[in-house]
């Protein structure tokens, strides 16, 4: 008996988009090890919490995968974008690549309206919801920057912003774990 209940075409859409949060993932890290470097410790925490956020997206897509009894398939992950210029340009590619990777969800919440593969349009909600409190987190994050003068920030306005964003990273909680409301 086939116990599969993920089409061929969802399957692949689903494997496409655990690969992409495992991307972003990485774009995550590897800007918090770049904000680390340049003495931005704040920020880095709040990238690193990031980072294990995105990996938690990508391990809930794997469940979801396996509970509708169809194939994972684990590839080989994109190199994250290059190292940002300044904070300013942090922000502003980490907003951009929020934005992608929302398109890339719709992309998948179109399909299973299209198959009528209800099981996975309610599973990809929680994505949507997600990505607009992202999308917002990070625009907030680069209004603030703009305010404060975008690549022109002082000295004194980017130590501030900094211990702002310290104040942000909290635990991490488990995939399973993972609400809407705890990201
Ligand atoms: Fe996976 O939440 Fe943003 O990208």
């Amino acid at each position: 008996m086939n116990t599969n209940r993920l089409s061929k075409t969802i399957t692949a859409a689903l494997n496409v988009q655990m690969t992409k949060e495992a991307h972003a993932a990485q774009i995550y890290l590897s800007y918090a090890a770049w904000a680390d470097k340049q003495g931005f410790s704040g920020t880095a925490n709040f990238l690193f919490k990031h980072a294990h956020e995105e990996r938690n997206h990508m391990m809930k897509i794997l469940e979801y995968i396996l509970k509708r009894g169809a194939e994972v398939v684990v590839t080989a992950v994109p190199a994250p974008l290059k190292n940002p210029t300044s904070i300013h340009d942090c922000f502003k590619n980490v907003f951009e690549q929020e934005v992608e990777n929302t398109k890339a969800i719709y992309k998948v919440v179109k399909m299973s309206k299209e198959e009528e593969d209800w099981a996975t349009w309610n599973f990809m909600q929680w994505f949507v919801q997600e990505q607009v409190e992202e999308e917002t987190l990070s625009m907030n994050l680069l209004n603030k920057i703009k305010i404060a003068g975008g690549e022109k920030i002082n000295g004194d306005a980017l130590y501030s912003f900094d211990k702002d964003m310290g104040k942000d990273a909290g635990e991490v909680i488990p995939a399973q774990d993972v609400t809407t409301v705890n990201p």
